[in-house]
């Protein structure tokens, strides 16, 4: 199988897993969405490979800052590698998404930021038409206080927009601005969700996607 490796603290306990999977025989090469998930897969022997090699991804896991339920779309992003997850996720046949309960919502924004990547020339400029949409966006800052940069070199404005009444609208509308090159709403995107909390594991599954073994 092809695996997507997802990117922040709840992907590192399932890479973490996977390689000891692969310790015991499993065989899988691993795509990964960082180069800090890149390393660690690496540190745990699972193989490698990209997109140039395996333009198809069979499966994806990752997980996410926020969870719609009911629909399962997605705010994804807080651990800054959210470009190359959503292409990761775009080409894979299954993208499974492990979170805690925490990040059950009933409407996307309600508890996070909609991280957004933009281009480093002119982001202030984007960042101004983020405000006159209704967001309150800010420049995500590194540990010593210059601005983050993504692997791609980027940078990422957190935009708080508080509930976002309709995300495939906004997706819209985001998906045409200059100097905007990616979003943190993965919509349609997520075929199961995960969900651990106190009673135990719950399995959310989209409407047309079997429950994965
Ligand atoms: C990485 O860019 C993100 O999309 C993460 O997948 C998301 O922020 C969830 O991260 P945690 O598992 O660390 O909460």
């Amino acid at each position: 199988m092809v695996v997507g490796l997802g990117t922040g603290t709840t992907a590192k306990l399932v890479i973490d897993a996977l390689g000891e999977r692969v310790r015991q025989g499993l065989r899988i090469v691993g795509i990964p969405t960082s180069d800090q998930s890149a390393q660690q897969a690496r540190d745990l022997g699972i193989p490698l490979t990209d997109l140039g090699e395996h333009p198809a991804i069979d499966l994806t896991l990752d997980g996410a800052d926020e969870v719609e339920q009911g629909t399962l779309h997605l705010i994804k992003g807080r651990g800054g590698a959210l470009l190359h997850e959503k292409i990761v996720a775009s080409a894979s046949n299954r993208l499974l998404i492990v979170v805690d309960e925490s990040k059950l919502v009933t409407g996307l924004g309600i508890r996070s930021a909609l991280p957004i990547e933009v281009i480093p020339f002119g982001w202030q400029t984007v960042s101004l038409r983020l405000q006159h949409m209704g967001a309150n966006p800010r420049l995500r800052l590194a540990d010593d206080n210059s601005p983050f940069i993504t692997d791609s070199g980027h940078h990422i404005l957190d935009c708080v927009f508080g509930r976002i009444p309709s995300p495939l609208d906004l997706a819209g509308h985001l998906d045409h601005f200059v100097g905007l090159v990616e979003h943190g709403l993965f919509l349609g995107m997520a075929s199961e969700v995960i969900v651990g909390g106190a009673e135990g594991i719950t399995v959310l599954q989209r409407a047309g996607f079997p429950a994965s073994s």
